[in-house]
Formats: C-alpha cells, sequence, structure tokens
C-alpha cells in the first residue's frame, strides 16, 4: 500500500507557491500529526494559537483512495469588514474556494459545514483561473471561527435532501450547495444544508497557497474542554483546559490519567499522549498503513480502504 500522506508531502515539496509572495504568519498543512488537511470539519486543519494568520499553504494530489481533492482550514474571522480569501497566483491547477460556517452536532461537537460563499474564477479569464472571496457589504459575515476549503475546478460540494444529517438509501438526493456561475460569488442553495460529500473529477491537482485578511488564529481557549472537540487544545501540547482535540487519544489518556479531562491537560497528558497516540511519526518514518495520514492505524484507515474497494481503472 502506498502511504497517501508520503505523496502529498512530496507535491508540497516542489515549492511552486513561492512563500515570499504572501504576508504574515502562515498555517502550513503539513505541520501537525496530520500531515494533510481533510475535506470536512472534523478532519480539517485547525488554525489555533495566538495571534493573526496571514496565509495558509498545501497541496492537492491524485491517489490512492479518494485522493487529495480537498484541503479545508479552520480559521477565525476577527474584523469582518476586512475579511478576505484569495488564491494566491500562479497556481498549477484551477482552483475553487468555499467558505462555510460550522455548526454543532447534536452533542454539541462542533461538526458541520453550511454554505457561505464560494468563487470559481474571481474575473472572466483570470490567468490560471484564480479564485477570490469578498463578502459584499452587509453580508452575515460575524466574528467567529469559519472553514475556507479549496478544491480543484471539476470538484463540488454536495449535500443531501434530507438536510444532511440523517436519512438512508432512497431518501437522499444530493445537490450542490452552491450556484454554479463560473465568475463573481457563488451563494447557498440552501442555507441550512449540511457539508456531505465532494463529487467530481478533479481537473488538474497541485500545490497552493491561500492568503487572508481580517483573521487570525483559533483562540486557545474557545474549546469547552471536550474530548474530540476540535477546538480543545492540541493532545500533544500542554493546555489549561481538560481534554484534547483527537478523541480517540484523549480517551486513551484519560483511562490512563483521569486528571487530564477532569482537570486540566498539563504537561504529563501531552508526554503520556506521545506515548500512547502517536503510532507514527510523520516526520521521519513510513506508516504504510495509515491511508488517511492522521497518524494512527485504525478504523478510519479501514473505511478509506473499504471506500476504495473494487478494480483499478
Ligand atoms: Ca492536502
Ligand atoms: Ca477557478
Amino acid at each position: 500500500m502506498r502511504p497517501l500522506h508520503r505523496i502529498v508531502l512530496a507535491a508540497a515539496s516542489l515549492g511552486l507557491v513561492a512563500a515570499s509572495s504572501l504576508i504574515g504568519p502562515d498555517v502550513d498543512e503539513t505541520t501537525s500529526n496530520n500531515p494533510d488537511a481533510g475535506g470536512n470539519i472534523r478532519v480539517a486543519k485547525v488554525a489555533k494559537g495566538i495571534g493573526t494568520v496571514g496565509s495558509a499553504r498545501g497541496s492537492l494530489a491524485t491517489g490512492f483512495v479518494a485522493g487529495d481533492h480537498v484541503d479545508m482550514f479552520l480559521i477565525y474571522v476577527a474584523t469582518p469588514a476586512q475579511f478576505t480569501i484569495t488564491v494566491q497566483t500562479p497556481t498549477s491547477f484551477d482552483t475553487q474556494l468555499f467558505l462555510f460556517k460550522v455548526a454543532n452536532d447534536s452533542s454539541g461537537l462542533p461538526t458541520f459545514a453550511e454554505p457561505v460563499y464560494a468563487n470559481d474564477d474571481a474575473v472572466t479569464n483570470a490567468p490560471g483561473g484564480y479564485s477570490k472571496i469578498v463578502p459584499p457589504a452587509g453580508s452575515a459575515i460575524s466574528v467567529g471561527t469559519y472553514a475556507v476549503a479549496i478544491a480543484p475546478k471539476g470538484v463540488r460540494p454536495y449535500s443531501y435532501s434530507d438536510g444532511g444529517q440523517t436519512g438512508g438509501p432512497g431518501t437522499r438526493t444530493p445537490f450542490d450547495m452552491f450556484t454554479t456561475q463560473s465568475t463573481g460569488l457563488q451563494t447557498p442553495t440552501s442555507l441550512t444544508a449540511k457539508l456531505r460529500a465532494w463529487f467530481g473529477t478533479p481537473l488538474g491537482v497541485g500545490p497552493y497557497a491561500i492568503s487572508f485578511t481580517g483573521t487570525s488564529l483559533i483562540p486557545l481557549t474557545a474549546g469547552p474542554g471536550r474530548c474530540g472537540d476540535i477546538f480543545s487544545g492540541s493532545c500533544f501540547a500542554a493546555h489549561s483546559a481538560p481534554a484534547c482535540d483527537d478523541e480517540a487519544c484523549c480517551r486513551l489518556v484519560c483511562a490512563i490519567d483521569p486528571y487530564c479531562c477532569t482537570s486540566a491537560w498539563d504537561a504529563n497528558c501531552a508526554a503520556v499522549a506521545e506515548q500512547v497516540c502517536v503510532a507514527c511519526n510523520q516526520q521521519q518514518q513510513s506508516c504504510p498503513g495509515d491511508l488517511n495520514g492522521d497518524g494512527m492505524i485504525d478504523g478510519g484507515d479501514l473505511g478509506a480502504m473499504l471506500v476504495g474497494w473494487g478494480q483499478c481503472n
């Protein structure tokens, strides 16, 4: 089996997007325990910390199983009136940008992406098909956490006709979450739709960089201190609230040391996490069973394998 995230890292290292063209601190999808930003809220790259964030970078790839056709970043909109998102040119593929709100599931965990705006090509015949979202005056953008996704032309976000939360086979007709004009701002086809899947064939992939204005890192204190809440602190760094952002790792550590889930995720909890949660070191070692590149070999990888089951074409 080919380790998907190795391919992604190799593509990113080509350096086709110059760092010098970007302003402000940067969030890189490869610099975490999960070296690939996923395509939905629970697997997105969460830009947590202190201070501003001016850009995000990463790489899209085609590859084993479902490939790496979409990357999503969670950022904090600090100044809504100044908020913009721009794909930096030149890009090696024709990009699309998508902006989503973050919505909670019934247990209160941030889980769902709801549509806000999207853009394919900012203006007709833009070189490389660059993408840009500038919320219009009077938009409903407010201070808080939003999800930004980048995908190549050909790949689109879909919800289901049941609202995307329930429903079995036969009850859910997929629909595109945004209007589909090639230039100008695309708007939601249903304000309450929840992102369920990305469909389509990518018309190119490669490295990219996105610049932001009006944004900051997501405050470290934003999380309620619950296992698996993406706004909880990192499992591998001490923080004052209990619990951490990776649910499986959090439960493993708290089974060993309940203090980590009842009082604070201190340095000892982070050290235990390093011992029991890091099955693979994405920096140095190959981990061929880690199909979804989250640094662990678990049920998520089995699911990824089953999705890709069948004859290769
Ligand atoms: Ca990626
Ligand atoms: Ca485009």
